[in-house]
């Protein structure tokens, strides 16, 4: 199998979702950097059009959208499955996927995660602490619908890893680097014990933003 490699910033968790799946399927693959003020350059929007990360490159294929990259490695590298093979864990999946790009992501992880984390960290600016007041409502919605679809389940889909897991861990784990995480976090213990599992795996402790920088360094 062709390596794969992933373009983008380091910390981004769209891209350690997508590094974490490599990790998860012991692919070969190499991070190639991208720098923060770089995605919107005429080089890389020729690349991805909308100016983001990650890309993937793999054997002349490239592919942008997390969850078309996600589901891409799944198919080329179908061991170990990570796609419920049931219709209605599978149905789950994709729900919970959706969450984490249309309302964990947009106007609560880009806000609160960009004003308290990368915003101070990448760029030296300060919080904007109206924008986050602002997405909280949104963000307390986020959290108590993916904690009311894990319920007791060990997985967001059921009983094994999928997609899902991978994609919204990565995105979930910067609110813990947040004040708002002891509010938001607080009322659901199941959302914050499968973190931790989730953070406990080795395919994402090889992906956190430092081991990322690191790669990229590398590169
Ligand atoms: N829908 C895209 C979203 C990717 C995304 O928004 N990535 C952020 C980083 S986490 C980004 O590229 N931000 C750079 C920018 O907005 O210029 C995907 O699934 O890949």
């Amino acid at each position: 199998m062709a390596e794969f490699t992933v373009h983008t910033v380091p910390g981004s968790p769209f891209a350690r979702a997508v590094l974490a799946t490599l990790e998860e399927k012991s692919a070969p693959y190499r991070v190639a950097p991208v720098a923060p003020g770089a995605t919107k350059s005429p080089q890389y929007l020729a690349r991805h059009p909308f100016g983001r990360v990650p890309v993937l490159e793999h054997d002349g294929f490239w592919l942008y959208e997390t969850q078309a990259i996600l589901r891409y490695l799944d198919r080329v590298l179908p061991k170990p499955a990570l796609t419920p093979a049931d219709p209605r864990r599978a149905a789950r999946m994709d729900q919970a996927m959706n969450i984490n790009d249309w309302y964990l992501f947009q106007g609560v992880g880009n806000v609160i995660v960009f004003h308290r984390v990368v915003g101070p960290r990448v760029m030296g600016l300060q919080p904007d602490e109206a924008a986050i007041s602002a997405a909280m409502p949104k963000a307390r919605t986020v959290f108590s619908e993916l904690a009311r679809l894990l319920g007791g389940q060990p997985f967001l889909a059921g009983d094994a890893l999928s997609l899902a897991d991978l994609m919204v861990a990565p995105a979930v784990a910067f609110f813990t680097q947040t004040p708002e995480w002891t509010e938001l976090g607080a009322p659901h213990a199941n959302l914050v014990a499968w973190l931790s599992r989730m953070e406990a795996r080795p395919s994402l402790k090889a992906t956190t933003w430092e081991r990322v920088a690191e790669m990229a360094k590398a590169a």
